[in-house]
């Protein structure tokens, strides 16, 4: 058996939450990523048969009954996953129509998944749906999309729209635009569901006065979509108490979705 420490996911993994802490995205204990792993290549560091515990998930995803996840633990600080992976990261596998986890390593402390379980399992199953090449799950609190939901409309398409037009990117790495919940109690299976639903048209959903969720089929997509679109906030907060003497206009938007090869989400361009 190979030491898991080695395996490229969990590499991958170490590496991101530790650069997502480092972009700030993550205070404190800030923040939740959930990487789908496939059972070939867990059972090369692990005897997947050896359950370590079994932890009730308080919710039901049958589609991803049999399927493993690497999960950050809930209140463990992206900070110091790169120093005790073991600790602050999790291995489990859902049986039992995803009522149950069983832990197959990590969580040495005696803990267990992120409170934001449930909105990660429903939002890897309607994104699956969607695209079944998609692996991650990732949430976290960035400051300007953050300080966004304070001074803009939460309507969907003015919101997208407004990060379209504040850097030429864009619209090019999210054409389907970000979908945008109202505030919400977190933690819950309420905003769980209500997070999968807008991960059926977008992988992007901002959680209002809270941050953002992102999915994507890797650890590199995912943290580039929220990149992305944390850019445009940036923008967007430098430049909105500013008279705006130029913008991006819908004619050249549709120059780039003509340039990239991807098209826009239907409506939002004039
Ligand atoms: O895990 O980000 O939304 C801490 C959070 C909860
Ligand atoms: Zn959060």
């Amino acid at each position: 058996m190979k030491d898991i420490l080695t395996a490229p996911f969990m590499v991958e993994m170490i590496r991101t939450v530790t650069n997502m802490y480092a972009h700030g995205w993550d205070e404190r204990n800030g923040g939740n990523v959930s990487l789908m792993l496939e059972e070939k290549d867990v059972a090369e560091y692990l005897d997947i048969t050896n359950v370590l515990r079994v932890i009730p998930t308080g919710f039901a995803a049958p589609t991803l009954a049999g399927k493993y996840f690497l999960v950050t633990g809930t209140g463990k600080y992206f900070k110091n996953v790169q120093y005790a992976p073991d600790v602050n990261l999790g291995l489990v596998r859902l049986v039992e129509d995803g009522k149950m986890a069983e832990l197959l390593w990590g969580y040495t402390d005696g803990g267990q998944f992120t409170s934001e379980f449930p909105a990660h399992m429903m939002s890897h199953a309607a994104r699956l749906e969607v695209n079944p090449e998609n692996r991650v799950v990732m949430h976290c609190h960035p400051a300007n999309l953050l300080a966004m939901t304070y001074v803009h409309t939460l309507d969907e398409i003015a919101f997208t729209r407004t990060l379209w037009q504040m850097c030429t990117e864009c619209i090019v790495v999210f054409p389907e635009g970000v979908n945008v919940l109202p505030w919400m109690l977190c933690g819950t299976n309420e905003i769980g569901e209500a997070t999968a639903e807008k991960m059926k048209t977008a992988r992007l959903v901002v959680w209002s006065q809270h941050g953002i969720y992102g999915a994507g089929k890797d650890l590199d997509e995912t943290f580039g979509l929220i990149e992305t679109a944390e850019k445009g906030a940036e923008i967007y907060m430098k430049i909105a108490h500013l008279p705006r003497v130029n913008t991006i206009t819908d004619e050249q938007l549709h120059l780039l979705e003509k340039r990239f090869n991807v098209k826009a989400r239907d409506g939002y361009l004039n």
